[in-house]
């Protein structure tokens, strides 16, 4: 397989967990979104909607992190990202529905260009960013459980994957964690994990490639 990313997309970042997670090899193929690499021809014939993630199977390109998740999860249930469960399983997709559909998108860089072709200014959207982020996080931390090292239990689930690279680009954007504190413990249980360390952004081979823009 090969994985169409970027080392700073926390799409990007949420596949790769979940593929180091189940243990899966892959070649990794970057695209500078910075300088419109999304845009081109050659990209836009994976993904029309010209953003990463894009995962090369042999059966062709899936696009959607959570939908490439949830493939991986029925092609390798082993180890699970969800739970046998039930409603377990639906609570740990609701935590990792309001960072994927209802922060990130408001996050994402073509929204920030927009703001910023509108006219706002970096202060516009810092306090764009953190409002956002830090609505959907604090209601994030109030579904999970009082205990555990991960979001739901002793071993990490989708809802982590798609957690850190948020609190990632929520550190980035100086968003004040102080009222996150059981967020940035299970950050912490994350970041000790293996899987985690190898899809952070800064271990990388494109991390730290990119030019100002
Ligand atoms: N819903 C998509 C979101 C993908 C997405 O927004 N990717 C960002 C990077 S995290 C991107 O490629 N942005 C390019 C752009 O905004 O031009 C998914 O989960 O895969």
């Amino acid at each position: 397989m090969v994985l169409h990313g970027y080392w700073r997309s926390s799409a990007s970042y949420r596949v790769r967990i979940a593929l180091a997670l189940k243990g899966l090899d892959y070649d990794a193929r970057s695209w500078d979104l910075r300088h419109g690499a999304q845009f081109g021809a050659d990209f836009m014939a994976l993904n029309p909607l010209s953003s990463v993630p894009v995962l090369q199977t042999d059966q062709g390109p899936l696009t959607q992190s959570m939908a490439i998740m949830e493939w991986l999860e029925t092609e390798v249930p082993d180890p699970t990202l969800l739970s046998a469960d039930p409603m377990t399983a639906a609570r740990i997709r609701a935590a990792a529905q309001i960072i994927a559909s209802d922060v990130h998108p408001l996050n994402n860089l073509s929204v920030l260009k927009r703001l910023r072709g509108m006219g706002h200014d970096e202060a516009d959207l810092r306090d764009w960013m953190q409002h956002w982020m830090g609505r959907g996080l604090a209601a994030f931390q109030t579904m999970l459980p009082d205990s555990g090292d991960f979001c739901f239990g002793d071993r990490p689930s989708l809802a982590d994957i798609c957690l850190i690279p948020q609190l990632y680009n929520a550190r980035r954007w100086a968003l004040d964690l102080a009222p996150l504190q059981r967020l940035v413990a299970i950050e912490t249980a994350c970041l000790a994990h293996p899987a985690f360390r190898a899809a952070h952004p800064d271990n990388q081979t494109d991390a730290f490639e990119e030019t100002p823009t």
